[in-house]
C-alpha cells in the first residue's frame, strides 16, 4: 500500500505525462495516420522535437552529457534533408554535431543529449502503456568510427534514475558499428542493417512500452540509402514482441519512488556513447551528426 501511494504521489507531484507536453500536431480535422514506410505521421501529435533550430540543446534535452559543453555544437548548414515527422519541411538546414575525444569521461566516454532523472525535465520519457514513434536522423562523418565491432550507442531508451535497476544494459539501444545500424533489446541484438558514411540516415522506432514482453513491441524503420523512405530492401524490421521497459528490482524499497516489480520509465538519449578503446584523437575527434529528432504519440 505504501509503495503504491509513493508512486502515485510522485507521479502526481511531478505531473509526469505519458510523454512530454505536445509540440505540434493533433489537428482535430485529420486523423493520426502512421505511414512509417514513408517516415510520415501526418495528423499525429508531436510531443518532443529538435530540428536544431536553436543552439539551446540543454534547454530542449534537459542536459548535454558531454565532457565539455563545447563537444556539442550547432552547425548552421548541411542538416538532414528529410521532412519533419508530420511530413512538412524542417524550418532550417542546421544540425547538431557531437564529439568525443580520448579521455572524455562523463560516466564513460560519451557525448549524449538527454537528462537521466525521473523528476526533472528531459526531452522525452516513455511509460508503461505508451505507444510512441521516435524519429532521429544520423550522419556518420569521416571522423565517426563506423567499421569497428566494439560497442557504440547512438541512441538509447534508457531506464531512468533514481531506480535500483536503472544501471546496466539500456532496455532499447541503437548501435552504429561493424558498418551497420543495430537494434538491441537489453544488450541482445535483434536487428541490423548496413549503413554508410556521409549520408543522412533517418530512423523511426515504433514502440509499445511495457515491462511485459507479451505486451511490449518494437519495429524499426531506417532510410539507410537516403532516398526518403524506409521501403527498400533491409530498411525495416518485423514486429518484435519483447520487453520495452525494465522492471524495478524485486526485494528493494520504494524509497526512490518506484516500487519493486513496477516498470521503470525510460528516457531518450542521443549522441555517442562507446567503448573507450575507440581512437578519438584531439586533432581527429570521433564525431556524429544528429538532426530532426521527434517523438510522436501513436495511440495504443
Ligand atoms: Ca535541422
Ligand atoms: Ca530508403
Amino acid at each position: 500500500m505504501r509503495a503504491r501511494f509513493v508512486v502515485a504521489a510522485l507521479a502526481a507531484a511531478l505531473a509526469i505525462p505519458a510523454v512530454l507536453a505536445r509540440v505540434s500536431g493533433g489537428d482535430a480535422g485529420r486523423p493520426c495516420s502512421l505511414q512509417l514506410v514513408k517516415l510520415d505521421t501526418d495528423g499525429c501529435t508531436v510531443v518532443a522535437a529538435d530540428t536544431a533550430a536553436s543552439g539551446d540543446a540543454a534547454g530542449l534535452w534537459g542536459s548535454v552529457d558531454c565532457a565539455d559543453v563545447s563537444r556539442q555544437q550547432r552547425v548552421a548548414r548541411g542538416g538532414d534533408p528529410h521532412t519533419f515527422a508530420t511530413g512538412r519541411r524542417q524550418s532550417n538546414d542546421a544540425y547538431r554535431r557531437v564529439t568525443v575525444v580520448d579521455g572524455d569521461d562523463f560516466f564513460g566516454e560519451r557525448c549524449e543529449l538527454g537528462h537521466n532523472n525521473l523528476s526533472e525535465p528531459t526531452f522525452a520519457r516513455f511509460e508503461e502503456g505508451d505507444r510512441a514513434v521516435t524519429f532521429a536522423s544520423f550522419r556518420f562523418p569521416r571522423g565517426f568510427p563506423l567499421r569497428s565491432p566494439m560497442w557504440q550507442a547512438v541512441l538509447q531508451m534508457k531506464q531512468t534514475q533514481p531506480s535500483a535497476n536503472g544501471g546496466g544494459a539500456p532496455i532499447l539501444e541503437l548501435d552504429a558499428r561493424d558498418g551497420r545500424l543495430m537494434l538491441f533489446d537489453n544488450w541482445h541484438r535483434v536487428w541490423s542493417t548496413p549503413v554508410r558514411h556521409r549520408l543522412w540516415v533517418r530512423v523511426a522506432l515504433d514502440v509499445r512500452y511495457s515491462q511485459d514482453p507479451q505486451r511490449g513491441t518494437a519495429r524499426i524503420y531506417v532510410d539507410a540509402n537516403g532516398d526518403g523512405d524506409a521501403g527498400d530492401r533491409g530498411e525495416r524490421s518485423r514486429l518484435f514482441h519483447l520487453r520495452t521497459l525494465k522492471s524495478e528490482t524485486e526485494g528493494g524499497t520504494a524509497d526512490d519512488g518506484i516500487a519493486p516489480g513496477e516498470p521503470i520509465p525510460s528516457h531518450l538519449r542521443a549522441g555517442i556513447y562507446h567503448d573507450p578503446s575507440y581512437l578519438c584523437l584531439p586533432q581527429r575527434p570521433c564525431a556524429l551528426h544528429l538532426d530532426n529528432v521527434q517523438v510522436v504519440e501513436a495511440g495504443s
